[in-house]
């Protein structure tokens, strides 16, 4: 029972992420996702511009998670 009540919250979205020019820049997007209390993955694509993110939506809303992208220095597409 406990179980089902944390995988009810989570939440998985596909965020476009401008801006990034190598390995680095994907690196620092997928940290500063990874960071954020709630994110339970972050995986980011570089050649396809697209961050992969599996939150807690009783934690964060899909704003928060952007914030952090553009706080890190790079754009939502
Ligand atoms: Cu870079």
């Amino acid at each position: 029972m406990e179980m089902i009540q944390i995988m009810a919250a989570n939440q998985k979205v596909e965020l476009k992420v401008l801006g990034m020019a190598c390995g680095g820049c994907s690196a620092a997007v997928e940290k500063a996702l990874g960071n954020l209390e709630g994110v339970a993955s972050a995986r980011v694509d570089l050649a396809k511009k697209t961050a992969y993110v599996d939150y807690d939506t009783e934690k964060l809303t899909l704003e928060d998670l952007k914030k952090v992208v553009l706080g890190a220095g790079y754009k939502i597409g």
